[in-house]
C-alpha cells in the first residue's frame, strides 16, 4: 500500500502512526503542499479535492484520513477498531465530533493562524479568528476532559483509532499555543497516547525537511 502525504500534517501523521502501530508497511510519497503538490493533474487523479493524505491499495484509492484509519484498522484485527457494533459506533461518534468540532472549530484555526501562516510567511495571525478558535477549543476541551475522568481512553480501557484522530493535532499544541493548561486529564491522556512508539517512528523531521 502507498500513502501520499505531507508528513507534518496531523492528517498524514496519524495515518502513518496507525499503520506503524498495526505493523502494516506503507510506502510513503511526500507531497509538497508548500509547492502546490496536491493540485497537479497526477495528484488530482488520485484525489479530486486536492488534499492529502491519499491511500492507494491496488486499484482502490481512498482519501479522507478518517476513512483511511478505519480501512487500515479494519484490515488488521486489534483494539483499534473492534468488530463490535457499539464499540465501532462509539469510535465513529468521537471521530465525527473531531471532524466537525474538536479539529475543525478548535484545533485547526489555531494551527493555521499561529503555525502554518508563520511557516509559509503568510503574515500575522488574524486575531478575530484566533479568539473564536480559542473559544471553541475551550468549549470542546471541557467535554473531552470530563469524559476522560471516566476512563483512560476515549472509548474505554483500550486505545482505538478515535484516540489517534483526536490526539494528532495536539502534537503541535505548543507551537500553536493551544490553551491546554486547565485540562489536566487531556494532558495525562495525551501523555499515554503519545508515548506509543509508532508516533516517534513516523514523526516528521524539522518542517524544512518535511519529507
Ligand atoms: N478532511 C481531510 C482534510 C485533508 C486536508 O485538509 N489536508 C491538507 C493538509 S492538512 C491538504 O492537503 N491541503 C492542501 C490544499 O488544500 O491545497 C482529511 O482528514 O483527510
Amino acid at each position: 500500500m502507498k500513502l501520499y502525504g505531507f508528513a507534518p500534517s496531523p492528517n498524514t501523521w496519524k495515518v502513518r502512526a496507525v499503520a506503524a502501530h498495526l505493523g502494516i508497511p506503507l510506502e510513503y510519497e511526500f507531497v509538497d503542499l508548500t509547492k502546490g503538490g496536491s493540485h497537479t493533474p497526477a495528484f488530482l487523479a488520485l484525489n479530486p479535492t486536492g488534499r492529502t493524505p491519499v491511500l492507494v491499495d491496488g486499484d482502490f484509492k481512498l482519501w479522507e484520513s478518517t476513512a483511511i484509519l478505519q480501512y487500515l484498522a479494519s484490515k488488521t484485527p486489534s483494539s483499534l477498531f473492534p468488530n463490535d457494533p457499539r464499540t465501532r459506533a462509539d469510535i465513529v461518534r468521537w471521530q465525527s465530533w473531531s471532524l466537525m468540532h474538536w479539529g475543525k472549530e478548535g484545533c485547526e484555526p489555531l494551527l493555521f493562524q499561529r503555525l502554518v501562516k508563520k511557516l509559509l510567511n503568510m503574515g500575522p495571525p488574524d486575531e478575530a479568528v484566533v479568539a473564536k478558535g480559542v473559544e471553541c477549543f475551550n468549549k470542546e476541551a471541557k467535554v473531552l476532559d470530563a469524559h476522560l475522568a471516566k476512563q483512560p481512553y476515549l472509548v474505554g480501557k483500550d486505545i482505538t483509532i478515535a484516540d489517534f484522530s483526536i490526539a494528532a493535532p495536539l502534537f503541535h499544541a505548543k507551537a500553536a499555543d493551544f490553551p491546554l493548561g486547565p485540562y489536566g486529564r487531556i494532558q495525562e491522556w495525551f501523555g499515554r497516547v503519545s508515548a506509543l512508539p509508532c508516533w516517534g517512528q513516523t514523526a516528521p523531521q524539522a518542517p524544512a525537511a518535511a519529507a
